[in-house]
């Protein structure tokens, strides 16, 4: 039977409880597979740890990543179950600003599930989706996943691939191929974070449409400018800081129950 559930506005953790509800929804429509369910309830536990904010470390990581985007020749975003239900809209609207390709790639490949996520992305007005059916002929060397096949006209040839939610294991893969890799994962720790070239640790759901933003800001910057930006910005660096907000954040969530005036916004905005 199915079941929905009416969520209190004033529900201190709505838009979380929404989240779980739209990622149940796309579950029924065959967008989204169980396991995917499983990985969000794991990014739940890093955000939560990190206080459910977007922090400046993350703003930092976002405006270097679009720059890469900007400057790269072939740019491709590569959608998975999870993020095709939770940004569909905002895949599309990056892509066109960055004049990037869609690919579907997915870990529990199905043709019905590429459909579905095709047809998702075609209704948030996507022209092209790559990645579907037997679009998806070359592989990725050294990878046995269902990952490793991709388009020969989008992740295969693309210079900067944006994997936002993805395994730690294409990750490294894609790196070996010489591509920029661009990671959303709220996981500082996971592979995929220590292995792509930038790493947003952040909520998908708040990280797609801040990029969509900072694109619309970003786009008509000279190429120097942008070229500044990737320079000065530090993958290692920057998810040190990200773990140093999450060490403070638990720090100072004992403080405050012990009676202090700890807090665990540190380093959010
Ligand atoms: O749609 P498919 O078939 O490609 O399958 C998608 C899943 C997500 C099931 C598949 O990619 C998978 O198993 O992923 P992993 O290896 O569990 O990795 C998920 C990572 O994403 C973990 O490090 C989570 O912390 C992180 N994560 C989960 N939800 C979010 C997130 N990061 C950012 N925003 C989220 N909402």
């Amino acid at each position: 039977m199915q079941r929905s559930l009416r969520i209190p506005e004033n529900h201190p953790r709505a838009e979380s409880l929404r989240i779980r509800e739209r990622l149940v929804e796309c579950l029924r429509k065959g967008i989204v597979v169980e396991q995917g369910l499983i990985a969000h309830g794991r990014g739940e536990a890093f955000d939560y740890l990190l206080g459910e904010r977007t922090t400046t470390y993350a703003r930092e990581a976002i405006r270097a990543s679009v720059a890469m985007m900007l400057l790269a020749d072939h740019p491709v975003i590569s959608v998975n179950g999870n993020v095709a239900c939770l940004c569909a809209e905002d895949v599309v609207r990056l892509a066109s600003l960055v004049n990037a390709k869609i690919e579907v790639n997915l870990f529990y490949r199905s043709y019905e599930r590429e459909k579905a996520i095709e047809m998702l992305l075609k209704e948030h007005g996507a022209n092209t989706v790559y990645g579907v059916g037997d679009r998806a002929s070359m592989s990725i060397p050294e990878l046995m996943s269902e990952r490793r096949r991709v388009d020969r006209d989008g992740i295969y040839s693309a210079d900067v691939v944006l994997v936002p939610l993805e395994d730690g294991d294409r990750t490294e893969a894609l790196v070996r191929m010489g591509k920029k890799v661009i990671a959303v994962d709220l996981n500082p720790l996971s592979r995929t974070a220590r292995s792509a070239t930038i790493t947003i640790v952040d909520n998908i759901t708040r990280a797609m449409p801040l990029m969509v933003e900072t694109a619309r800001a970003l786009r008509h910057e000279p190429r120097d400018r942008l070229n500044e930006m990737l320079r000065s910005f530090s993958n290692t660096r920057n998810l040190e800081a990200s773990l140093s907000v999450i060490r403070l954040g638990v720090d100072g969530m004992y403080v405050e129950r012990e009676g202090g005036g700890g807090s665990r916004q540190i380093g959010s905005e």
